[in-house]
Formats: C-alpha cells, sequence, structure tokens
C-alpha cells in the first residue's frame, strides 16, 4: 500500500520489475495506492511459468505504473519487456483484478495479458502513450468494463479479445470523448489520511493528536493533449473507492485537470481531535 518501487534495475535489463508478484508467490496480494516507475523491466509482473504452475490471484487497484523501461537517468536496457502491467506468462489462466489504474508511458504496452487465458477483471483503467498498445490483451475471456485508452500522436490500436463492451473507449486510431479529461503532464502525490475515528477512540478522552497520518490515495494532475476550445465540461474516471468524489473535477478540458481523493471525515478538526469519547 502506497509503495514507489521507481528505478530498479539488473545487470542485463531483464528481471527488475517494480513489483514481482510471479512465478510461485500465493494467494492475497493487494497492490493498492502503489506508484511503479522508471524501472528497467516492468512496472508489475505476474508472470507464470509451466513449472510450477498457477500462481495467486493479484488485485492491483488505485495505482499507477509509468516510465517503465527507461531509468530516471535515461538509461535503457535492450533486453526490458518495459510494460506497466503484465499479467501473466505462458499461458496459464490466473484471474486477476485490475482496476482504476493507470498506465502511462511505458515502453512496451500499458496493459498486457501476456499470455494469461483467465478471466480477469480489468475495470475503470486508464492507459496513455504507452510505446505499443496501451490495452494488449491477445486471448483468454476476460471482462473488460469502463476503461479508457487515450494517445498524443498516431501508435498500435488497441487488441481486446474477451467480454468488452461499450463502456469502455479503447484506441483504434483516434481519441474516445473521455480522453478530453487529461491535459498537462503527469503528477502525482499520495495525499495525506487521517486515522479512522475508531482508532482514536481507543486512546484516551483527551484531545490526541493524530500520531501518524498515512499516505493513502493518489493525487495529483493528470496530462491531456486534447484542448477542448469550448472548455465543455469533461467527465473523470469514477473515483475510488471509499471517496465520495474527486475533490476537484475536470469541469473543463483545458490546462491542468487537478484531480484528489482522499477519505474524509467530517469529524476531522485539522492534526488535532477533540472532544474524542470512550466506547
Ligand atoms: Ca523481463
Ligand atoms: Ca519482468
Amino acid at each position: 500500500m502506497s509503495a514507489e518501487p521507481h528505478d530498479n534495475a539488473d545487470s542485463d535489463g531483464e528481471d527488475a520489475d517494480g513489483f514481482a508478484a510471479k512465478l510461485t508467490v500465493g494467494s492475497g496480494n493487494i497492490f493498492r495506492y502503489a506508484v511503479s516507475h522508471n524501472n528497467i523491466d516492468d512496472g508489475w509482473d505476474l508472470y507464470t511459468k509451466t513449472d510450477t504452475g498457477p500462481i495467486g490471484v493479484v488485485t492491483i487497484e488505485d495505482s499507477l505504473a509509468y516510465n517503465n523501461g527507461t531509468l530516471s537517468n535515461g538509461g535503457q536496457a535492450g533486453n526490458g519487456d518495459r510494460n506497466g502491467y503484465k499479467l501473466g506468462g505462458e499461458d496459464i489462466p490466473v484471474n486477476h483484478v485490475v482496476r482504476r489504474s493507470i498506465a502511462y508511458r511505458n515502453g512496451k504496452h500499458g496493459f498486457t495479458y501476456n499470455s494469461n487465458p483467465g478471466t480477469m477483471t480489468v475495470s475503470n483503467n486508464v492507459s496513455i502513450d504507452n510505446a505499443e498498445r496501451n490495452f494488449n490483451f491477445d486471448g483468454g475471456s476476460s471482462v473488460f468494463r469502463n476503461n479508457i485508452s487515450c494517445r498524443s500522436g498516431s501508435s498500435t490500436n488497441d487488441r481486446i479479445i474477451g467480454d468488452a463492451d461499450s463502456s469502455n473507449q479503447f484506441w483504434s486510431g483516434s481519441n474516445g470523448s473521455r480522453c478530453s479529461s487529461y491535459t498537462g503532464a503527469l503528477g502525482w502525490s499520495f495525499a495525506l489520511r487521517r486515522p479512522p475515528r475508531r482508532d482514536l477512540r481507543r486512546q484516551s478522552g483527551n484531545a490526541v493528536t493524530d500520531p501518524a497520518a498515512r499516505a493513502s490515495p493518489l493525487a495529483g494532475t493528470f496530462p491531456t493533449w486534447r484542448t477542448d476550445s469550448a472548455g465543455a465540461a469533461a467527465s473523470m474516471p469514477s473515483p475510488p473507492s471509499g471517496c465520495g468524489a474527486w475533490s476537484s473535477s475536470a469541469s473543463t478540458a483545458t490546462g491542468t485537470a487537478p484531480w484528489h481523493c482522499a477519505r474524509s471525515c467530517s469529524r476531522r478538526t485539522g492534526l488535532t481531535w477533540t472532544g474524542t469519547r470512550r466506547r
């Protein structure tokens, strides 16, 4: 949760991923509010191999993968796979879940099934300007809902095999209407979230200073390249679960669109709580 692996590299540029929940990893792994960038191989790698069979189902949500395949200093390796989210290997089906996540300018595919023929849940993701395909699913029966794929120029069309309906806007030569929501340079930060009230209740009845504001959902600005001269309203993706709404929606498609989502509590007053009671 809220982890940021970046600039991982190895001698041959082949295996240094940001997150590698692969090969023999067990069940129950969840990545949330994680940002993987500028790693020499993949952002996420869920590779499976015939020798050892399926891995546990992995859930990735509210996360971001960008610039994988290129280190922050510009270094690249010929062997790097360079995907944002690499979701399989060797024709072994595993029904991973990838939702509300972003792939941006990775060196190959944004999201790729990588020969995972399973039924993955792929929903509410945004994929932008990845070098090859934003979404690459050449087989399987994955279910696609509300995904958005955008480009600032021409590139390879998305490849989608599975259950995809009209809620998606995949890229096949032009941007869909929702691409106008994104403008400017990519920016992000971890928003601060206060501990839930029930945690504080376990402490004394006196005013309690927030002991550890926790890093939590992503916040930042998001890129667009389609300027809507009319400033027409543009819709943002659905906010992550637990968030009531984006604190600032992209009401126009010009300039950068600040977006921010943090769980909030109406009873919170800054960093200091007052009037807490024992239960
Ligand atoms: Ca590799
Ligand atoms: Ca890899």
